[in-house]
């Protein structure tokens, strides 16, 4: 039952070709014209294995190959294929590659199996484009309300729910996208690492247990527009100046919170934005993780401190709007054995892992049993062009995948 590891390439290779930045990494962002030349690619070669193809209403891409027991509770394998921007060929797609290898390789082997299983490619996990991160599987457990398609908007001030209406896509029927948590019997992601550790520690694979909690907040600092020559520094009201007194403070405040907590200032848009302009509004984004919700809370609270102390001596105003927030997730204890089984079974060696980034296994992890697998990252690289694993080691995912997927599919053990 061995998978294809030239297929694998071919996948990947044709995949990272739909990029809006080409030589400068993977930029996808969806509901683009490279999102649609990759979701035709990945509905070409779900058809081509037999799969029943069909987008949810929030524009995953879903391929459904039928079990024998008919309404049985349908098994979810994928990841996402949006990119960040500037990003690498394996962040997503090679989960998606992972479910394609599988639906051929089942097809192939004229594989029969009790339960259904769903090969999926989910949009804007990255929130690359409109700042609404794990945006597919959150529709899938019913999280994303109309008036967010509306909230949300990209840099060129276009909604979400304008892209999807442009793409083809109803807004109004985002809802239809949600799944009942009794229709579905475990969600199975193979990711990269995006880190150090396989590689260093020479595993195969990761086998994760947690991942870790998520919260995104923007804040906006408002001060006053003014004559860079004119205005004496005692008059000023000046935004940048104060918002950068508080990211300062925020690589400290986060070592302080511990465990493991890290937080990061991503994007700093400064306006009006010209050298001769006191700037009038400093907008910056921050991105918290943690193990623990409640050092996530810490840090929120000293920065909204650190902002209310700038307020008092600089005259800025300033607002804090939370993006996301999602909470650290265990993943399933069962799935968890069945990995270790199989990878003795193939002979791989395995590293138990906490996952310091977030993947739509957290949000799936709401409604049903989740299986997430790493495989390694070339020095440890991520979300930059330099990304890169090599082929046979994502085959190893791949075939770890496979065959617990299968036991999934098969298996009596989990039933109801
Ligand atoms: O940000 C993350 O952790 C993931 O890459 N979306
Ligand atoms: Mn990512
Ligand atoms: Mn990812």
């Amino acid at each position: 039952m061995k998978t294809n590891v030239e297929r694998i390439q071919k996948d990947i290779e044709i995949l990272s070709q739909f990029n809006a930045t080409p030589g400068r990494g993977l930029t996808r962002f969806s509901f683009t014209e490279e999102d649609r030349g990759a979701r035709e690619y990945i509905k070409s070669e779900m058809k081509a294995c037999g799969l029943q193809v069909y987008e949810d209403a929030a524009g995953t891409v879903i391929g459904r190959l039928e079990g024998e027991v008919k309404g049985a509770p349908t098994i979810i394998v994928g990841s996402h294929f949006d990119s960040v921007k500037n990003g690498g060929n394996f962040d997503g797609p090679a989960g998606v590659v992972m479910g394609l290898e599988i639906a051929r390789s089942i097809y192939e082997n004229k594989i029969t199996t009790k339960y259904p299983i769903e090969f999926i490619a989910m949009i804007e996990e990255e929130g690359g484009r409109f700042g609404s991160g794990l945006f597919g599987s959150r529709a899938m457990v019913g999280k994303v309300s109309r008036e967010q398609l509306d909230q949300f908007k990209d840099n060129e001030g276009i909604s979400i729910a304008e892209a999807m209406e442009a793409f083809g896509l109803d807004p109004n029927k985002i809802q239809e996208a949600a799944r009942r948590p009794e229709e579905i019997k475990a969600f199975f992601e193979l990711h990269i690492e995006q880190g150090p550790i396989l590689e260093h520690n020479k595993k195969d694979v990761g086998i994760v247990e947690y991942i870790v909690a998520i919260n995104h907040i923007e804040v906006v600092v408002k001060g006053r527009p003014d004559h860079a020559g004119t205005t004496p520094m005692s008059m000023r009201i000046d935004a940048l100046d104060s918002a950068t007194k508080v990211i300062s403070k925020i690589s400290a405040i986060a070592k302080e919170a511990g465990e493991g907590t890290v937080a990061t200032v991503g994007v700093l848009d400064v306006s009006p934005g010209a050298t001769n302009i006191v700037p009038g509004e400093a907008r910056f984004t921050v991105d918290i993780r943690s193990k623990k919700q409640e050092c996530i809370e810490k840090v929120v609270k000293s920065i909204e401190k650190a902002l209310k102390e700038t307020a008092k001596d600089n005259k800025i105003t300033y607002t804090i709007t939370e993006k996301l927030s999602v909470s650290p997730i265990k993943l399933d204890e069962k799935i968890i054995e069945t990995f270790d089984k199989n990878v003795k079974k193939l002979g791989f060696s395995k590293e138990s892992m906490l996952s310091g980034a977030g993947h739509d296994a957290m949000i799936m992890a709401g409604i049903t049993r989740v299986g997430l697998v790493f495989v390694p990252s070339k020095d440890g690289r991520s979300h930059c062009p330099e990304e890169w694993t090599e082929y046979k080691d994502l085959q190893k995912g791949i075939e770890l995948m496979y065959h617990t997927i299968l036991d999934e599919a098969v298996d009596v053990e989990n039933e109801g």
